[in-house]
């Protein structure tokens, strides 16, 4: 990260990275996504949850080694690293496409129901949004309030209304392969697509390792594919720990 970033970073909660994934491997992982979204059917997203006229997909950790370099590449975690410090797991790595014309304005919320403020570790979560598909305004690209990391309030403490347009909320649209990253206290929500084409993309939850885990907000990771994996991703998949 730059100082533009930095500041960036501490003062409204997030980045754009910009062009992080090659057309190839658009290609690739969105061929990845339907295949699971086709074979999985119904089920697609139990894992974790479902969530009505969404697509989901849970537990991507499990589903091919092509989703390593999602969770685990440089450039994204020395972001979750500063807001988090170094002790860091992935909690979940999901899909979630809001299919053509459809998805409903989704309530403000943080990626943590912990502490709102930074104590001397750092920050309790952070995530990644992989943008498989280009977000706009029209098909439901994130809206997120910056700075809000530091208001040391969740929406549901800080709102009347939590579907309401918040008078300092941005819209974060990008293009197919660029990735936005944010503190995970910054209160954010998803937007309904109102166009006729997909709006996919790949969600990689991170939340600092002293932070309990549910049991839905974990990878469970079959001894098969722990065999396969490296010491960087054992260690950010909680594999090594008691
Ligand atoms: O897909 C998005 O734009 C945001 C989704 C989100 O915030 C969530 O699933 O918790």
């Amino acid at each position: 990260m730059n100082d533009k970033q930095i500041t960036q970073l501490e003062l409204d909660g997030y980045l754009l990275l910009k062009n992080v994934v090659s057309t190839t491997e658009l290609i690739n992982l969105r061929a990845r996504l339907e295949k699971l979204w086709e074979e999985e059917g119904q089920a697609a997203g139990i894992e974790n949850y479902i969530e009505p006229d969404i697509r989901r997909l849970a537990n991507l950790a499990n589903k091919g080694n092509i989703f390593i370099k999602i969770y685990s590449h440089a450039d994204i975690l020395e972001i979750v690293e500063f807001v988090m410090g170094p002790e860091i797991r992935l909690s979940m790595l999901n899909a979630r496409d809001v299919p053509p014309q459809t998805g409903a304005i989704m309530p403000y919320h943080c990626d943590t129901d912990n502490a709102t403020k930074q104590d001397e570790l750092g920050f309790n979560a952070c995530t990644a949004i992989w943008m498989l598909d280009d977000f706009t305004v029209e098909n439901g690209a994130t809206r997120l309030v910056p700075g809000s990391h530091l208001f040391e309030a969740l929406p549901k403490e800080g709102l009347q209304d939590l579907y309401a347009v918040h008078p300092k909320e941005i819209i974060v649209e990008g293009q197919a392969g660029d990735v936005l990253v944010f503190n995970g206290h910054c209160w954010h929500a998803g937007r309904p697509n109102n166009t006729d084409g997909h709006r996919r993309a790949i969600l990689a939850h991170y939340l600092r390792a002293d932070i309990p885990h549910a049991d839905n907000r974990r990878q469970h990771i079959p001894p098969e594919i722990a065999a396969s994996l490296g010491e960087q991703e054992k260690e950010l998949l909680g594999l090594n720990d008691q």
